[in-house]
């Protein structure tokens, strides 16, 4: 991924506390701001981003859910968690045909999940809509179709097939469990513009929990988005076949000639061909961390694919938003290491065998996983999946 560096005029603590919405700016920390009228860049992006791009239809209804949620659980002293999961989308089209997609099938998310849940946590699960779900991730994305799992009783009743069983009934007790305890509240996202509303508005609902709300962004967030006034309203067209309707047999055959004189590949002329125009999507964690939910604790994830710059790039998250750990991950070996880069504490790396595939975190070190403080050579690795 690319980053773009917004500039930032004022230090941040993570307890310090500017509230950067438009109609409301708070202080909790008179000494890390002297000035407590003053924007920072990050404030000007947030409010600039939030009033230009229209809120999601669900966004009340969504805020609605987590705010009984979160008093319910608060209630009871229970801590609670938001992970983040799956993949943002950035739309090309309003009426939206092509989008542009981040990786994520969900597996860190979801698992995750079930591990707060089996520690004692109430889970808000932000997702992408269709990625991987806590517990029914162990059957809807299997190489075999859920049905594989079933068989018909003799009593025409649905049976799990016999070797299947124990673990399917397991999975269904804490499954059910959750549920009845009312512990898991599932809340979809698809485009990055979902995402980052329903994130910005939990996060401030999360305010209160203090240091027992966290938040686990394991999401793939978009780095780059088209704004609104540059995204067309209909389906991009690949032929011109239509803009005889609107222009004259001419200027058609003139269009489709044009070359750009620094062109690359004048095989193809520019009209033809689809150039992406995207802008920057604003770095909220700097907003998360200082104003959303600044005394809570707050975990992102590192993508890279080049091992090379992994754990520069997570050690900068830190340095630059100033929260509690970023656990950095390569693309190709996320399933069985990471490496945890947390303030005044060595990068560690923590990894599992190649065949167990829930890296979560010291739980799994007894069981055949390891700790140290240089990654894993990604060739070193098993054939497999
Ligand atoms: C991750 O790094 C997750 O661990 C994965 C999990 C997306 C790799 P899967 O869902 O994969 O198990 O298939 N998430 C964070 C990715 C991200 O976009 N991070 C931002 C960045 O790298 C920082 S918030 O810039």
């Amino acid at each position: 991924t690319l980053s773009f560096n917004l500039p930032e005029s004022v230090p941040s603590s993570p307890t310090s506390s500017v509230f950067s919405d438009s109609s409301e700016i708070t202080m909790s920390s008179a000494s890390s701001r002297p000035d407590s009228t003053r924007q920072t860049s990050a404030d000007v992006a947030e409010r600039d981003y939030f009033n230009e791009n229209p809120a999601p239809a669900s966004l009340e209804k969504y805020t609605k859910q987590a705010k009984e949620f979160i008093d319910f659980h608060a209630a009871a002293g229970r801590r609670v968690v938001l992970v983040t999961s799956g993949g943002t989308t950035v739309p090309l089209e309003r009426q939206t045909v092509r989008f542009i997609d981040n990786f994520s099938a969900g597996t860190r998310g979801a698992t995750s999940a079930e591990y707060f849940l089996e520690s004692g946590y109430a889970v808000i699960f932000l997702h992408r809509q269709f990625s991987l779900l806590p517990y029914s991730r162990h059957y809807s994305h299997a190489t075999d179709c859920f049905l594989d799992f079933l068989h018909e009783g003799p009593d025409g009743s649905v049976v799990a097939n016999e070797e299947y069983q124990s673990k399917m009934l397991k999975v269904l007790r804490q499954y059910n469990s959750a549920k009845k305890q009312n512990l898991l509240l599932t809340l979809p996202f698809t485009t990055i513009n979902d995402y980052l509303f329903v994130l910005r508005s939990i996060a401030q609902l999360m305010r209160p929990l203090g240091p027992s709300g966290l938040l686990y962004l394991a999401a793939a967030v978009s780095d780059f988005f088209v704004p609104p006034e540059r995204m067309v309203e209909h389906k991009i067209q690949s032929t011109n076949a239509t803009d005889s309707q609107k222009n004259s047999a001419k200027e058609n055959v003139e269009s489709e000639e044009t070359f750009d004189n620094f062109d690359s590949s004048p095989a193809v002329p520019r009209s033809k061909r689809l150039i992406v125009d995207l802008d920057p999507v604003p770095k909220f964690l700097k907003n998360l961390v200082d104003g959303w939910a600044p005394e809570g604790m707050i975990v992102s994830f590192k993508l890279e694919t080049d091992p090379e710059i992994l754990v520069h790039k997570a050690q900068y998250s830190l340095d630059r938003y100033q929260h509690h750990l970023v656990i950095g991950n390569l693309l190709s070996t996320r399933k069985w290491e990471v490496v945890f880069v947390a303030p005044g504490q060595s990068d560690k790396w923590i990894r599992v065998p190649r065949r167990r595939k829930t890296i979560v975190g010291k739980e799994n070190i007894p069981d055949g996983g390891e700790e140290s403080d240089r990654p894993l050579n990604p060739n070193d690795l098993p054939e497999g999946e």
